[in-house]
């Protein structure tokens, strides 16, 4: 009988000490109290998830990056016969800075396309004050006939263009996230190593919808000009509206942790380059802004980010 009661004894304690062990592991692995939820996992660079609205996006995990052109490479650059415009625009790439973004983030796979932004507008993405902004509902409220105009290239899988920055706006709400910030796009774009084209430094014209091409082609059609996560399509196709505004010497001034961009201004910064374009524009340093908020053409889509 003996034996039995000290048998069972330590049975007992055997049993408490398993689960002492084990509330401790489970504290010391999430940093929370015993007892509460344990959050998720950190997704990992690359990895793929299909949002609520079913759109693929691609983790971005918190890094730093230099953002912009240094001198060197801009003098490289003018050795290579640029277009004047594009020589001047060369300076706003200038100085090359440091960034960090202190949190990863979901960047859509793909640009958005034409089949993504029309789901919008049939759920009331243009009758929903929800999802605009006041100066996008002032914009929306001025239009004729608010709806997605027609634009060259309308299959459902090609890039959605012909849209303001404001309807991109408005979607991105629709889709509980918001447009990239500039340096979210580019570092979604460049990486750690700061890579000149997504794909590296060394300029390919097969790898992407720019030169010699006269119109846009479904999303991901070159997946070999994927960026360090596997985003498509930085390079080219859509040229794509980001969140900041225009500001010429931002960058002599940007924070180094995730700059947000001007605080106001009349334009907006566009990236990536376009369909019809040249190995200059195409880079994902590249920064073309002229274009206000209310400025549509054949040329500029967008993606969206959630965090
Ligand atoms: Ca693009």
């Amino acid at each position: 009988m003996t034996s039995v009661r000290v048998t069972a004894a330590a049975s007992s304690l055997i049993a408490l000490l398993i689960a002492t062990l084990g509330a401790c592991g489970s504290s010391g692995q999430t940093g929370q109290p015993a007892g509460t939820s344990v959050p998720a996992a950190v997704p990992t660079a690359g990895q793929i998830r299909v949002d609520p609205k079913g759109v693929e996006q691609i983790w971005v995990p918190a890094g730093s990056f230099k953002m912009g052109t240094d001198e060197a490479t801009i003098e490289q650059l003018k050795t290579l016969d640029p277009p004047s415009f594009v020589v001047s625009e060369f300076a706003f790439e200038q100085p090359q800075h440091l960034v960090r973004l202190t949190h990863g983030y979901w960047i859509d796979r793909y640009e958005v396309t034409n089949e993504s932004f029309a789901a919008f507008a049939s759920a009331g993405g243009h009758t929903n004050r929800a999802y605009w902004s006041a100066d996008g509902w002032a914009w929306l409220s001025a239009q004729p006939a608010p709806g997605q105009a027609y634009c060259l290239g309308d299959l459902p899988k090609d890039p959605v263009r012909c849209v303001t920055w404001y309807e991109a706006e408005a979607y991105s709400n629709w889709r509980a996230g918001r447009l990239p910030t500039e340096a979210q796009w580019e570092f979604a774009a460049r990486g750690p190593q700061s890579y000149i084209y997504p794909w590296g430094d060394d300029w390919d014209p097969t790898r992407c919808n720019v030169v010699g091409s006269t119109g846009p082609v479904p999303v991901g059609s070159h997946p070999n000009g994927a960026s360090w996560v596997g985003a498509h399509d930085l390079s080219g196709n859509a040229m794509e509206w980001v969140r900041d505004w225009l500001g010429v010497d931002y960058y002599a001034a940007s924070p180094t942790d995730d700059p947000p961009g001007p605080v106001s201004g009349t334009q907006k910064v566009e990236k990536g380059g376009w369909w019809g374009g040249n190995q200059f524009v195409a880079r994902s340093a590249y920064r073309h802004f002229e274009d206000a908020p209310d400025y549509q053409d054949v040329h500029i889509g967008f993606r969206t980010v959630t965090a």
